[in-house]
């Protein structure tokens, strides 16, 4: 038995470095059979979550593909490595030759979040001028609502968060979603700080929080610029900062002339005199912290809804102080060179792009796709509007490869599947959006079968294409010494052998730096407060037909679809997906919980158990986790139920923004 330390390569904020027990085994050598985290890191401090745990679990689960398969008929069949490849590699000549580059797409989201296996293997695809995916799936709205204002995401540091004496935790589940956050959390009240949590639905973070407010879903802009409107009617705001560092002041004062606390309490559901509370104690506390999430972006004005919240630190001048501002996501510390990543420089301006959260649109047969490679995600489960992204699937017309390490519902429908290995099996490098420590994993463990990584397999077809484009075929050396090739201060210090040996490096990050001291490194140098935000109510109203919003949150024990195969977790979260709703909804319906009730919306409609809960927001139902579809009565996935309208910035997914209608079945 020993130890290894490998970087967790989900897509969560955390990236822990995690402290792995391998144990002999006859067939492969080793095996891992213990998960926790590395007691050394300062982030990771010791522990792994609720489900990385069970993480040996799925990568020996009985139902791993191992081998190369093909589609016969209804079943799948075991084939050769070889014959697998060469049988691709012809079909995408016959569609290169009849239909163009544009005929061919790539689908592929954060399985993992390696630089190498999740973004350089684009490069493939790029290099044949393949049609170019938007990865707009997940953080579109928030980026670029951030991007707008502070230009990159630096967000305040977890080992700052103890400074601070005030914080909202705002449209984020961040005990299940950030589990890593919680200790500096809890530093940070041990100091005195109040926590409130900001959300529609009672969770996991509203019951760790003093106090939780419910608030009507997509109405946050609203609450932000309430709180403005107070702030700037009481004389609170930092003048100073205002004047210094933002641009648009006055035109944000303007803005939030409208919203008085009668009106913000009409939208938001919020009592006046609970508005005026809040806004009292952010005016009159400092450092003040914010951390949001993705929850509020994920409605149609969710990019409005976010830049709201994210200017509010700028009006009190909260940048100033150790521990003071928001965080969305670090990811703008990592000032790495990706000018090469995944061969982004061959991507031209005429390349047709594909929203992947329309790709149910994307498949119909008219738009011309006639073959797709997916990797790293399983959009059987988790694109929008799920009953017409199976019909694509299903196209006959339609070369479906998928690349596995579970047979997932998206690998049940492909023509061939195509055995991957995971973070312990191959090597890569990893960023955080949590954290600023740049992880290296080398592969570790031998695969079982014949797993390969997903850069093995398109250099292999590259090979069979005859591709000459280099950076292909980049080893990971190559590929670190490029993304290290930068004189960034952030990265001072930083050599492929440095990375390689510490395993995980800390950015070279200023002590006690204030990013958004003095302004932000936008095109004006300040923050920029213009354009203005508004609150928008959406288009998409209740309507007696539909008179509930759904949301659908993540869920405690899987991240994204990923654990939904593991019979533990599936119990851990109640064996079976719920449908959360108010008494005082259920009541009228006649439901109890443990009955049975259609919900259906435009899309399409699903069976769900029901759980009466007080926690809810009245007229909000909540169903959390994408669960696989076969784990639902009906076999069908949340997303039977969601559509693909986008956000108003980022065109991004709406998860959140659903109406829809409740029958006891
Ligand atoms: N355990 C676990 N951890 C995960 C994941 C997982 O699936 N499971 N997924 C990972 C990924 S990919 C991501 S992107 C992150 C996402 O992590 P989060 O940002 O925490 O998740 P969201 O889905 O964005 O929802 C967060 C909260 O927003 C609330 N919400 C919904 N609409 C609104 C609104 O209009 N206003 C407000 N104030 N709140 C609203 C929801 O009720 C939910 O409690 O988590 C990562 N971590
Ligand atoms: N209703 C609803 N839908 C949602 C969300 C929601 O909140 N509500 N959340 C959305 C969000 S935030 C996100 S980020 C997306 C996430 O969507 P995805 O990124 O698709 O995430 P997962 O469902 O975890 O699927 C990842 C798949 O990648 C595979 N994988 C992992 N590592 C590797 C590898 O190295 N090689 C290969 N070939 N495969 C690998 C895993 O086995 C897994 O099946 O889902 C979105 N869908
Ligand atoms: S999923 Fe997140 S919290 Fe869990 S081990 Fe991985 S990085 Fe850590
Ligand atoms: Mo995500």
């Amino acid at each position: 038995m020993r130890d290894v330390i490998l970087t967790c390569p989900l897509d969560c904020p955390d990236a822990c470095r995690l402290k792995i027990t391998l144990a002999p085994d006859e067939t492969l050598g080793e095996k891992a059979v213990k998960v926790t985290g590395d007691p050394s890191h300062p982030f990771t401090q010791g522990f792994a979550c609720a489900k990385t745990v069970h993480y040996p679990a799925r990568q020996y689960h009985p139902d791993r593909p191992l081998y190369p398969l093909k589609r016969l008929g209804g079943d799948f069949v075991r084939i050769s490595w070889d014959q697998a490849l060469d049988e691709i590699a012809d079909r995408l000549k016959t569609v290169l030759a009849e239909h163009g580059p544009h005929a061919l797409m790539r689908y592929n989201y954060a399985g993992t979040m390696g630089l190498r296996e999740g973004t350089h293997v684009h490069a493939f695809f790029r290099a044949l001028g393949a049609s170019e995916l938007d990865e707009t799936i997940c953080a579109t709205a928030g980026t670029e609502a951030w991007v707008m204002t502070y230009g990159p995401r630096y967000g305040v540091l977890a080992e700052d968060v103890p400074h601070a004496k005030l914080i909202f935790l705002w449209g984020i589940n961040s005990l299940t979603t950030n589990s890593h956050l919680t200790p500096w959390l809890k530093k940070a009240r041990k100091n005195g700080a109040k926590i409130y949590h900001i959300d529609p639905y009672q969770s996991k973070t509203s019951l760790f929080a003093d106090e939780h407010i419910k608030i009507n879903p997509g109405t946050d802009a609203a609450l932000a610029l309430g709180f403005m409107h107070l702030i700037f009617r009481w004389g609170l705001e930092d003048r100073e900062y205002l004047q210094e560092a933002c641009l648009g002041s006055e035109e944000l004062r303007e803005a939030a002339k409208d919203y008085t606390p009668e009106k913000v309490s009409d939208i938001t559901g919020i009592p006046t005199e609970k508005i005026e509370q809040l806004a009292r104690e952010y005016a009159s506390t400092t450092p003040s912290y914010i951390r949001v999430g993705y929850g509020m972006t994920r409605h149609e004005y969710g990019g409005n809804n976010l830049r709201s919240v994210l200017l509010l630190p700028a009006v009190m001048g909260q940048w100033k102080h150790r521990g003071g501002g928001v965080t969305l996501s670090t990811s703008g510390y990592f000032q790495l060179n990706r000018k090469k990543l995944g061969a982004g420089h061959l991507v031209k301006a005429s390349t047709p792009r594909i929203n992947m959260t329309r790709l149910a649109t994307a498949l119909q047969p008219e738009r011309g796709i006639k073959a797709m490679f997916v990797y790293n995600s399983n959009p059987v489960v988790v694109a929008p509007d799920t009953a017409r992204v199976i019909e694509g699937f299903k196209r006959e017309d339609l070369l479906v490869v998928v690349l596995e390490q579970a047979m997932t519902e998206t690998a049940k429908l492909a023509d061939y599947v195509l055995p991957s290995t995971t973070f312990m099996e191959h090597e890569d490098v990893y960023t955080s959006y949590g954290h600023t420590y740049l992880g290296y994993n080398p592969k570790t463990l031998n695969a079982p079968g014949e797993a390969r990584p997903n850069t093995w397999v398109f250099q292999e077809l590259g090979k069979r294409l005859g591709l000459q484009e280099e950076t292909l075929y980049w080893s990971m050396d190559q590929l670190l010494e490029h993304l290290l090739d930068t004189e960034h201060p952030f990265l001072q210090g930083f050599t492929p052998e440095r990375v390689r040996q510490e395993g995980s490096v800390r950015l070279n990050l200023p002590e006690g730096l204030l990013p958004y001291q003095h302004g932000a490194p936008t095109a004006s140098g300040k923050v920029q407060l213009s354009p203005a935000p508004h609150y928008t109510p959406d288009s998409l109203q209740v309507t007696p037909e539909h008179p509930f919003r759904l949301l659908t949150p993540p869920a405690h024990h899987f991240l994204n679809s990923t654990y939904g195969n593991l019979e533990n977790l599936n119990q851990a979260e109640g064996g079976e997906p719920l449908a959360l709703m108010h008494p005082e909804d259920a009541a009228p319906l006649n439901l109890s919980t443990g009955d049975f009730a259609h919900l259906s919306s435009p899309q399409g409609s699903v069976l769900r158990q029901i759980r009466v809960h007080g926690g809810v927001q009245k007229g909000v139902i909540v169903l959390e986790g994408s669960w696989w579809g076969l784990s639902a009565r009906d076999g069908k996935s949340i997303n039977t139920l969601t559509s693909e309208r986008l956000t108003d910035l980022g065109a991004g997914s709406t998860f959140h923004a659903n109406t829809i209608g409740v029958t006891k079945a």
